[in-house]
């Protein structure tokens, strides 16, 4: 199927109102859940992530982008759950123990289910426990953030909470993070913002290139 250009404009621009309308319009003609999401909406959001790494767009569109994205995530995740169609890999998600920071983990989240991910959020100031809680429960990839100075170094005792199992994927990020803290502190990959935070989960998990 083709892609819908006034849903991908609409998800694109925050239109959260216009993406309801034509999302339950297109349902109401009969289009497939799964294309509207596959071909108009990751699609948007994908392209609104590129954007945003390379400084066209700023943290305010993205948000109101990731919540009109939402909003047709909303009306369209039960009728998908209902189709069977399965994710492209189960992942946690959460705030270091000790930080309270949760908007750039939540715009992540976000981008990932964007992105096809079944995203587990196990909000902030979490504990290494709470996230070998969620891996016992089958999440594939932990993606941590930190805010502060302060609760960065937390991330070093999460990795090696996983060190015997390296078929689980440890990927950080947030301000203060950085490729050269993430290579020393043995993570498997890290992002400075939530477009390229999708790129290397594919990455990491050996979905693409
Ligand atoms: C908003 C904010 C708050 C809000 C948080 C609200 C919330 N619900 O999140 C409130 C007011 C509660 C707050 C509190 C505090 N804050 Co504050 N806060 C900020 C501020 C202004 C913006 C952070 C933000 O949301 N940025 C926007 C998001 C979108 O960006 P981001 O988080 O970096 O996320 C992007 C990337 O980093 C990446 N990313 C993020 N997470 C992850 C995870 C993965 C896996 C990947 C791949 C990528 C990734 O993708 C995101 C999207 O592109 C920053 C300033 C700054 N410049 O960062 C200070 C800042 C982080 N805060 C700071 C401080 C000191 C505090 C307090 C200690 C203040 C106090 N004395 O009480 C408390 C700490 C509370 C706690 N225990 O956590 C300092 C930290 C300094 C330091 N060196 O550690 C900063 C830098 C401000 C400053 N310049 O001093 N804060």
């Amino acid at each position: 199927m083709a892609k819908i250009q006034a849903l991908y404009d609409a998800v694109g621009k925050g239109k959260r109102k216009d993406v309801e309308q034509i999302v339950n319009a297109e349902l109401a003609k009969g289009t497939n859940p799964v294309e509207m999401l596959m071909d108009s909406m990751i699609p948007a959001m994908r392209d609104l992530g590129d954007r945003f790494s390379r400084n066209e767009v700023y943290v305010p569109e993205m948000l109101i982008a990731a919540r009109a994205m939402q909003t047709g995530l909303n009306i369209l995740e039960p009728l998908i759950a209902q189709r069977g169609h399965k994710p492209l890999a189960k992942l946690c998600i959460g705030t270091v123990k000790g930080d309270l920071h949760d908007i750039g983990k939540n715009l992540v989240a976000m981008m990932l289910k964007g992105a096809g991910y079944e995203v587990v959020d196990l909000g902030v100031d979490c504990d290494a426990e709470k996230f070998a809680k969620a891996v016992e429960q089958g999440s594939q990839a932990v993606l941590l953030s930190a805010l502060l100075t302060t609760t960065m170094p937390y991330m070093k005792e999460v990795v090696s909470r996983f060190k015997d199992r390296p078929q689980v994927k440890v990927i950080i990020g947030g301000a203060p993070v950085t490729q050269q803290y993430a290579d020393e502190i043995g993570a498997h990959g890290y992002a400075d913002n939530a477009g390229e935070a999708v790129k290397v989960v594919e990455r990491c998990l050996g979905l693409k290139g």
